[in-house]
């Protein structure tokens, strides 16, 4: 066999070592996770987005890292405002502008997309997905922005995630938009609230969306909370994995759930504020201690 053999051979071997990135265990989450928010009945139509960072070493299990399949512009941003530098070379898995979370499990590679930020930070280099021509999320820019402020304070934070879960918007129009107020309700609905997310909501007033402006403001929030409501609209949270930062938005519903059911009724019972910090120092958990009324 001549030397030109022997590289096309290797070359084939390479390819065919690739395995079936459907069957990747990022892809999968994304798939089960998207049916799960659905299911939820938190993203109608084309409502939430999720990006997660991607090891570069595992996807290259799935995929050739060097095949660019087109390099897609940053949307909603100026050029020159927004600059995603310190996330150039990184990976997400991201869901798809306009796509339904309804259809992503049927179909990931339509729905989805794997991308690579470029290294002017300034657009995203397609790997895989949107094959029909899609293009990462609207709200890709409040990712990025979120993911690289989260990155300062838990260098550990994959997960970007939107949604509209139905409760805890339903109590945006009744209860005041202050973070300590609201913050300070939801530790009340159920007892594991102050230990999920001790570090309390940040919360935005209603803003137009899309635009690098929510995304400054989303990332500000974000260096100091896991989870920031954009009033009116829905919430974000982030975390190290799929299931914290599902489980961030869930107990979120879940307690916004309760204070929907009864809000409109006496009260008779609480958790106390020195109930929620036996509760605190129990779990172990640094929570905003400002957030509580205590004496
Ligand atoms: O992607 O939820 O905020 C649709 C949205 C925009
Ligand atoms: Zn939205």
């Amino acid at each position: 066999m001549g030397i030109m053999d022997e590289i096309k051979k290797a070359g084939k071997g390479i390819s065919r070592a690739l395995k079936d990135i459907t069957s990747a265990p990022f892809v999968q989450e994304m798939c089960k996770t998207t049916a799960n928010m659905y299911r939820l009945g938190w993203d109608e139509r084309n409502g939430g987005n999720i990006s997660y960072m991607l090891d570069e070493k595992e996807v290259g299990e799935y995929l050739d890292l060097k095949k660019v399949i087109r390099t897609i512009p940053f949307m909603g941003v100026n050029a020159a405002d927004f600059d995603a530098k310190p996330l150039a070379g990184k990976l997400f898995i991201v869901t798809g502008t306009g796509k339904y979370f309804k259809n992503v499990q049927d179909d990931p590679e339509a729905n989805l997309g794997i991308v690579r930020i470029a290294q002017d930070g300034k657009s995203a280099e397609l790997l895989w997905g949107y094959k029909d021509g899609g293009r990462t999320t609207s709200e890709f820019p409040a990712h990025m922005m979120s993911h690289m402020a989260r990155l300062k304070v838990d260098p550990e934070n994959r997960v970007v995630m939107h949604c509209h879960p139905t409760y805890t918007l339903a109590m945006n129009y009744v209860h005041e938009l202050d973070e300590k107020k609201f913050t300070h309700t939801l530790w009340e609905m159920c007892t594991e609230c102050i230990v999920v997310f001790p570090d309390g909501i940040g919360i935005l007033p209603w803003m137009l969306c899309g635009t690098n402006e929510i995304g400054v403001a989303t990332a500000k929030k974000m260096e100091e909370f896991r989870l920031v409501v954009w009033a009116m609209h829905g919430i974000y949270g982030a975390g190290k994995d799929m299931d914290e930062t599902f489980g961030l938005i869930e107990t979120v519903e879940k307690a916004a759930q309760i204070y929907m059911l009864t809000a409109h009724l006496p009260r008779k019972n609480t958790i106390t504020d020195e109930g929620m910090v036996q509760l605190a120092e129990l779990f172990k958990v640094n929570y905003r201690k400002d957030f509580l009324n205590l004496k």
